[in-house]
């Protein structure tokens, strides 16, 4: 089997898990061809069976903006013809989808049978594809691809409401964890190399910051936890918000115990050192980062929305509070900051969690068994 896959490179779980699955693939000795605007940040040296293929926009003066997705179908058709690939995997429906099912057209003219499956990530669906100048195409694009794949059973069931769309159009494949990467591991030097002392607890936050993800409410949070129990809040990610937060931390006269660490393209160091992770997220599809951290046995604080309770079980592997809850947040932190052992407990189910229900071993079967069905016309 031969595959193209399709994604955003940049820092976003639709990209961290393209990559895996694309490396995954690679090990089974499958051959993956990626297709993007620029190398995916998980990609990283010589991986067995990895192809990389950049796509180059189209700029014109004429042109108001570069064009990107009709240079997209042409990387597409390009490649499919050059390598003999049967099956285009788009991960996020807009435009790679579009962009796919173009190039499929294209080249059914020449008698070439080409299968798209779109992995839809989250605000494919739930923001971008339900803006009014997108949502006609965004609905086309799933119902025209050959095998259509949710994240959660809660994005399935959002994209059936939102599009009218029958439910046996979408299978969910959960996301997944390489539990050998993403595993608890004690390096006392890493919290020396951050400058927090050994004994002060550590809160984490990971995100692309953007609007969605509303990074200011963690630090609302942080700063009612910081009087109760001695702690530092660290800033993984970057984004729109970042300056905002950044402002906020000043006015809050917390600048020495907040830390930013920007972007980083492998987290389980700073998870490794970390005591509970916080997301507040408005909507989560799934929530990659809060199965990374479960994983390393970190517990995690968020509210209940999106596909989060299908991942983070409450009172078990962690705290699920009301969407803007923030009084109720800052309590579950405080509760397994001051108390040690509920924080092993939580972690070590966590970790168990992770490894019955989402392991890279388990969804990449499943992937792979989509994509025979897809490939045999089931
Ligand atoms: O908007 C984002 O958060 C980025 C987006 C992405 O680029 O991939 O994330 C979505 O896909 C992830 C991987 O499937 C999910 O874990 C995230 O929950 C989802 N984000 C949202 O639904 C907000």
């Amino acid at each position: 089997m031969k595959i193209g896959i399709v994604c955003y490179p940049g820092y976003g779980g639709s990209g961290v898990v393209a990559a895996e699955l694309g490396k995954a693939l690679g090990q089974k000795g499958i051959e993956v061809h990626f297709i993007c605007l620029e190398r995916p940040f998980r990609l990283e040296g010589i991986l067995p069976g990895i192809y990389y293929h950049e796509v180059e926009p189209v700029d014109y003066p004429l042109f108001k903006f570069p064009l990107y997705y009709l240079p997209l179908a042409g990387k597409i058709i390009e490649v499919v013809r050059t390598y003999h690939i049967d099956l285009i995997h788009t991960h996020y429906a807009i435009p790679h989808t579009v962009a796919a099912l173009m190039a499929k057209e294209i080249l059914s003219s020449e008698g070439k049978e080409l299968k798209v499956i779109t992995t839809l990530h989250g605000t494919d669906v739930t923001l971008v594809g339900q803006r009014r100048e997108l949502f006609d195409v965004t609905r086309w694009s799933i119902l025209k691809s050959d095998g259509v794949t949710a994240v959660s059973e809660y994005l399935k069931n959002v994209t059936c409401e939102i599009f009218a769309i029958s439910p046996r159009t979408i299978e969910v494949i959960y996301n997944f964890v390489d539990l050998d990467e993403y595993q608890p591991k004690t390096d006392e030097s890493l919290k020396e190399k951050l400058g927090v002392p050994e004994k002060q607890k550590v809160i984490i936050h990971i995100s692309n910051f953007r609007p969605v993800k509303r990074a200011l409410d963690v630090l609302e949070i942080f700063s009612k936890v910081q009087t109760e129990v001695d702690s530092v809040l660290v800033y993984v990610g970057e984004g729109p918000d970042t300056g905002k937060v950044l402002n906020e931390v000043q006015k809050k006269k917390l600048t020495n115990k907040v830390k930013f660490l920007g972007k980083m393209p492998k987290v389980s160091d700073v998870l490794s050192i970390s005591d509970v992770l916080l997301i507040t997220s408005e909507t989560e599809s799934f929530g990659l980062v809060a199965l990374e951290a479960m994983a390393m046995e970190v517990p995690v604080v968020a509210y209940r929305v999106g596909g989060l309770p299908e991942v983070v079980v409450d009172g078990q592997t962690g705290y699920l509070v009301d969407y803007l809850d923030l009084e109720k947040a800052a309590e579950a932190v405080v509760k397994l900051l001051k108390e040690p052992w509920l924080k092993r407990d939580f972690g070590r189910w966590g970790r168990i969690r992770a490894k019955e229900r989402f392991s890279k071993e388990k969804q990449v079967t499943n992937y792979l068994n989509y994509y025979e069905k897809i490939l045999k016309g089931l």
